[in-house]
């Protein structure tokens, strides 16, 4: 080889080994980018995965009762009242002859700042003079299947059942009401656990009145602890915010 080729040849050299280096990094780079995309559709499959787990899983704690759907927070000028209604109908989703037509008006009204909340009932058409019923609040505002698609007692602290005046109860353990002697109920009660503020608010959720008495979680069995045994749901309805005109009304 002569010697003034050696610059020629050793350009190609250095020429033939980048092209080499350049062609194996790409080839790298295109195998990179195809794994990338599939660990990129994995995740997407993942999280489609892990949305469809959450959702069960939120069913299935809200047929337990253990409901923590948050309820929006509302600003509240501190020294209102907060207003909410709820007009009771009969249980849509059981047999007519199980059905007690009660049908009426349940308010209620709280200090915006917080306190107890009050309750006013005018509810008619109980069938057994001074009968007493179970009323809770269920949780979910949800009627589609009457009354039984509205979930179990709303217990997002998940104690168990108990009566208004215990230390361990539901959030919506109102005890019994008592329908007078012509089957109606006019009355106002005060709570000092369920409320229309904050985390915990019954807004948006079902009052729930059953047939029977509530044993107030004293009856010692799993019924008892969970809802108290208080029978069929006669009637319900969702809780929402209203003006003090319903209040002031009855
Ligand atoms: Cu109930
Ligand atoms: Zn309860």
């Amino acid at each position: 080889m002569e010697l003034r080729t050696l610059p020629a040849v050793f350009c190609a050299l250095f020429a033939i080994s980048y092209f080499k280096n350049a062609f194996k990094v790409d080839a790298q780079r295109v195998t990179l980018a195809v794994q990338l995309e599939t660990m990129q559709s994995q995740i997407t499959e993942l999280r489609s995965d892990v949305d469809t787990l959450i959702s069960q899983v939120q069913q299935l704690r809200g047929e337990a009762g253990l409901a923590t759907t948050p309820v929006p927070e509302i600003e509240y000028d501190p020294s209102e009242y907060i207003f909410a209604h709820c007009r009771l109908l009969p249980n849509a989703g059981i047999q007519r002859d199980l059905y007690e037509p009660i049908v009426g008006d349940i308010d209620f009204k709280q200090k915006a700042s917080g306190g107890p909340l009050s309750v006013k009932l005018n509810l008619y058409g109980f069938e057994t003079p001074n009968s007493l019923h179970g009323m809770h609040v269920h949780s979910y505002g949800d009627l589609r299947r009457g009354c039984a698609s509205s979930g179990g007692h709303y217990k997002p602290r998940g104690y168990d059942h108990g009566g208004p005046d215990d230390q361990i109860r539901h959030i919506g353990d109102f005890g019994n009401i008592q329908a007078d002697e012509t089957g109606s109920i006019s009355s106002e009660i005060t709570d000092n656990v369920a409320t229309l503020i904050g985390k915990y608010s019954v807004l948006g959720r079902t009052m729930l009145i059953h047939a029977g008495p509530d044993d107030l979680g004293r009856g010692g069995d799993a019924g008892s602890r969970r809802s108290g045994n208080a029978g069929v749901q006669l009637g319900c309805c969702v809780i929402g915010l209203s003006d003090g005109s319903a209040w002031e009304q009855k």
